[in-house]
């Protein structure tokens, strides 16, 4: 019979244990909603900058860093050729979310959510929807929650709290 293993990345200290970097300080609005998700979880995190295109060789700092440091998730958002994620991913066996960032392109988006999908074959990225910073720190506490018994029960918790919300409006349209 096998048993669970431990809980190895319990966050129960101040190290971050999930990154969230972005192309550009003109992806903050959206890349910060993903904070405040972690937030809500006490996860600890780290939010930086890292630009695949203007600043290449700190991405492979970062990315080649992010295990050694404690890290075990990264969330990677970017816009328009949006590189970083797939980028990332190509320096680190952690697992990648990426978050395309409509950056106000003539192609609204798309061109980003291209860049994240079409990673491949061995090097996959998990792309949330564009926009979608809170499903990417979702999805990255799932991930923690399975070694993790207190986001385990924090995440049903959450879960419990959308039924409720639809229901209630369920109960209202029955008026
Ligand atoms: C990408 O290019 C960034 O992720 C950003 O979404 C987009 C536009 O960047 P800025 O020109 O606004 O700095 O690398």
């Amino acid at each position: 019979m096998t048993t669970l293993p431990p809980d190895h990345n319990a966050p129960d200290a101040s190290t971050p244990v999930v990154g969230i970097i972005m192309g550009s300080q003109s992806d903050l609005r959206v890349m910060n909603v993903a904070a405040e998700v972690l937030r809500q979880f006490q996860v600890p995190f780290e939010i930086t900058l890292v630009s695949p295109h203007r600043t290449p060789h700190r991405l492979v700092e970062y990315a080649e860093s992010a295990r050694k440091r404690g890290l075990r998730v990264v969330i990677a958002g970017g816009g328009g050729a949006a590189h970083l994620p797939g980028m990332v991913a190509a320096f680190t066996t952690l697992p990648v979310i990426g978050v395309p960032i409509n950056a106000a392109t003539s192609i609204a988006g798309l061109d980003s959510v291209l860049s994240m999908l079409q990673m491949p074959a061995g090097v996959p990225v998990a792309t949330v929807a564009l926009d979608n910073a809170a499903n990417a720190a979702i999805l990255a506490v799932q991930m923690l929650a399975i070694g993790n018994a207190r986001l385990a029960d924090a995440l049903e918790k959450y879960r419990a709290a959308l039924r409720d919300k639809v229901m209630r409006t369920v109960d209202e349209l029955r008026k």
